[in-house]
């Protein structure tokens, strides 16, 4: 658009007092954003340049922040969301208008599901062209369209205002439930040109961003009653309790209580897997077998079954199981939102849980053993299981064979990042593939979204300056594929397999009219890895477990962009992986 006017450049600048004689110092609305941001520590963008924000990304770029450049915004926006998760600060994504808005929009909307705190800056056109709706460049009344989507909404209007527009934004993704925001910055605003000592003034540096909430001692107490009475008592721990950053104290709790403790899939390795207390391996025992579970950091959400039905031990798939649950929350509101919270314990994580063990003290009776002897039974019994089928080497390889080989892999490197998504992909990482740390494992999350890959790769890189490993369904590294060219231009250590098996689920849909291939299908045989040779990246195709082993070692080793292309048996693949229950037509067979 190198022909069209910045329509900032040509804009009325108000003009500040002029001093007498001295000419006077100025700060553009740019500068403004870079210093207050600066100010904040928010030192990284990721985003996408063009009108009006050009200048802005060239501008961050010199003044020393980190300007990660995207080759679509979603996958910037999904990097930013992902920063904020592993960093407690809201990451950041930078679009132009409205198209460039709309595809970040997405991931601002997911970080809002998420709880992960992030901040969504578009530029925007010429306000009074936008409301007469008189056909601006890009135009589009970009505030009204995020504000259902995200947590708050801000536009600025004057440079004088941006010191406060970013603090409020600030505030509003960390503070209480983290959440996505909406920063809206006109293009006018930009070129405004202000005195520099006033406007420096006006900058503001967010003091106790996130406050603690400590939770009433009479919430307390009637937790720790709860849990004092269960004779089958349950922890599940979300990703709520691993983005609190509470890990020490959330481990003693669950050592001193003995509670056997269930990880949803991104608090894995918040405590090791292998930990004698981790129930993973007897999921379907222990839920609808315990009589007073503690959710910490987690929803009663789809991905619990809502606290009810048979998952749970009830009679229909409506039935309350007839648990008594406690839940460490920060939202007020999350309590009784399926099923009836007998505790809730308010406030954030660590408050919550250091309150707990100042409340439970020396003197705790630990979890019954016959509770927690029939858990190990179940875990023994599966586990055994697990590394029969594990220890199979079919050709061509299969889900198991090839995540046997991540597992040992990720065994071996226990900081190193691990990105996952697909279907079958994702539900077979999950669990196979023990996690040793927290918030090593970060994946599709609440909305089961297909697309995070590459965004999340180039965040985790960035902000842990870790190996990533990337283990993709074939269909869900199609949604961000592109940026394994933004991976090699950054030189990151990223390893993505993408586990191919030639289609959504399977391969082996066929259109039983024999026009065209199933909506469910691609190129038979594709050969991934020859995408990312095209930026000067590694690419492998791997065939055996063997070669998938050689292949992430050696990425691990030189820490090069590598894209494996590991070659699964068609046919080996479930419909929707673990989730065949939701698909409609399962509904319909049911019924
Ligand atoms: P999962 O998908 O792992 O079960 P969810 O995303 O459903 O986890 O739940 C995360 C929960 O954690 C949300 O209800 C959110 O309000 C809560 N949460 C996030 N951060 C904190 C915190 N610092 N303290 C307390 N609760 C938190
Ligand atoms: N679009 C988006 C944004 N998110 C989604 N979850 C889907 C579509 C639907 N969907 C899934 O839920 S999993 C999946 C899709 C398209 C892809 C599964 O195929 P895959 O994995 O190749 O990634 P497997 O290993 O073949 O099962
Ligand atoms: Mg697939």
């Amino acid at each position: 658009m190198g022909t069209v006017t910045e329509p900032g450049v040509t804009a009325p600048a108000p003009v500040a007092a002029a001093v007498a004689s001295q000419p006077q110092e100025t700060i553009d609305g740019f500068q403004m954003v870079i210093e207050a941001l600066k100010l904040n520590g928010l030192d990284t963008l990721y985003g996408l340049p063009g009108i009006p924000i050009t200048d802005l990304t060239r501008r961050a770029q010199a003044a020393g922040l980190r300007v990660l450049a995207f080759r679509h915004e979603q996958n910037a926006g999904y990097a930013a969301s992902i920063a904020g998760f592993l960093t407690q600060k809201p990451g950041i994504c930078l679009t132009v208008s409205a198209p460039g808005f709309l595809n970040g929009l997405n991931a601002l909307a997911h970080a809002t599901t998420n709880c992960f705190p992030m901040i969504l800056i578009s530029g925007s056109s010429e306000r009074e062209i936008v409301d007469l709706q008189q056909g601006d460049y890009e135009e589009m009344d970009q505030l009204a369209v995020a504000k259902p989507v995200c947590k708050a909404a801000f536009r600025v209007l004057h440079a004088d205002d941006i010191g406060v527009g970013i603090a409020r934004a600030i505030r509003a993704a960390v503070s209480g439930r983290p959440g996505g925001v909406y920063l809206d910055l006109p293009a006018r605003l930009f070129a405004q040109s202000i005195d520099a000592a006033a406007g420096r003034s006006t900058l503001i540096k967010v003091v106790d961003a996130a406050p603690k909430q400590i939770p009433a001692p009479e919430a307390v107490k009637r937790a720790v009653e709860l849990l004092k009475g269960a004779k089958k008592p349950l922890i599940v721990l979300g990703k709520g309790a691993a983005y609190a950053q509470a890990d020490a104290d959330v481990k003693a709790l669950i050592e001193k209580t003995g509670i056997p403790y269930l990880p949803m899939s991104m608090a894995k390795g918040l405590l090791p897997d292998t930990h004698p207390q981790c129930a993973s391996a007897a999921r379907s025992f222990v839920l609808p077998e315990a009589d007073v579970v503690m959710l910490i950091g987690a929803r009663l959400n789809w991905l619990l079954s809502h606290g009810k039905g048979k998952t749970w031990g009830g009679k229909t798939s409506k039935d309350w199981g007839g648990q008594k649950f406690v839940q460490i929350d920060i939202s007020p509101q999350e309590a009784d939102s399926n099923v009836r919270i007998d505790a809730p314990l308010v406030g954030d994580i660590g408050s919550c849980v250091s309150a707990l063990l100042a409340a439970i003290g020396s003197g705790w009776t630990k979890a019954p053993s016959d509770w927690t002897g029939a858990i190990d039974e179940r875990k023994t019994k599966n586990i055994a299981k697990m590394a029969e089928t594990l220890a199979k080497d079919p050709s061509p390889m299969n889900f198991h064979s090839a995540l046997n080989v991540v597992r040992d892999i990720v065994k071996a490197n226990p900081d190193a990042m691990l990105v996952n998504e697909g279907a079958n992909a994702l539900d077979f990482t999950r669990s196979i593939v023990d996690m040793y740390k927290p918030r090593k494992r970060v994946d599709v999350g609440t909305w089961g979204i297909m697309g995070i890959g590459m965004g999340y790769c180039v965040a985790a890189a960035v902000e842990t300056k870790q190996q990533v490993l990337a283990v993709e369904g074939d269909s869900a590294f199609g949604f961000s594929g592109m940026e394994v060219e933004t991976i090699c231009r950054y030189n990151l250590p990223v390893c993505i397999v993408v586990m191919n098996n030639n289609g959504v689920y399977k391969g082996t849909d066929v259109d039983p009219t024999g026009r065209d291939p199933a909506p469910t299908v691609f190129v038979k045989g594709a050969r991934y890895d020859r995408i990312i040779e095209a930026f000067g990246g590694v690419g492998v195709n791997a065939t055996t477990p063997a070669e998938l082993r050689a292949a992430i070692e050696e990425a691990f080793r030189s820490r090069k962009p590598t894209l494996i292309n590991a070659v699964i048996d068609e046919t080996a693949g479930t419909e929707s992986g673990r989730i065949t229950s939701l698909n409609p037509s399962a509904a319909k067979k049911k019924a």
